[in-house]
C-alpha cells in the first residue's frame, strides 16, 4: 500500500513538471514574435539600445554581423529583443535596396555579396535592444 501511494505521488510530480515545460515552449515564442516589431527603423525597444557594433566588412562572402560574435565579445546581452541595422554612413538597411539575408535579434545580421545585383554588400553596423 505504501508503495502504491508513493508511486501515485511520484507520477503526479513527473506529469506536472512535463506539462509545465511544454506550456513554456508553446506560449513564450509566439507571444514574443507576434506582439512587437523586432527589427528595422521602427523596432520597439523596451530596454536600452547597445552602441552600434561593426565587427566585419563586406570583403569575402559579405558583411556578417552575427549576434553570437558580438555576445562573445561582451558587446550585447545573450537574448536581445530587437535589432536595427544601418550602413556605416547611417542609411537604414531596409532603405539600401540590397538583399539582406538575416536581420533579426535571434541570429543578427548578414548580407551576402553574391545575392546582390550590384555586389558587394555595403558595410553595415548593428545595434540590439537589451
Ligand atoms: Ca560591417
Amino acid at each position: 500500500m505504501k508503495f502504491a501511494v508513493l508511486l501515485v505521488v511520484y507520477t503526479a510530480i513527473i506529469c506536472t513538471n512535463v506539462r509545465d515545460s511544454v506550456q513554456q515552449w508553446d506560449t513564450t515564442p509566439h507571444t514574443y514574435v507576434t506582439s512587437r516589431i523586432v527589427y528595422g527603423v521602427n523596432a520597439v525597444c523596451d530596454g536600452a539600445w547597445t552602441d552600434w557594433i561593426n565587427l566585419d566588412g563586406p570583403g569575402g562572402a559579405g558583411d556578417e554581423e552575427y549576434l553570437s560574435e558580438a555576445a562573445a565579445q561582451g558587446l550585447v546581452c545573450s537574448s536581445p529583443t530587437a535589432i536595427q541595422a544601418q550602413t556605416v554612413n547611417g542609411i537604414p538597411a531596409e532603405q539600401t535596396g540590397q538583399f539582406i539575408f538575416n536581420h533579426n535579434p535571434y541570429i543578427g545580421f548578414n548580407c551576402i555579396n553574391n545575392h546582390q545585383t550590384q555586389p558587394p554588400c555595403l558595410d553595415y553596423k548593428v545595434r540590439y535592444c537589451c
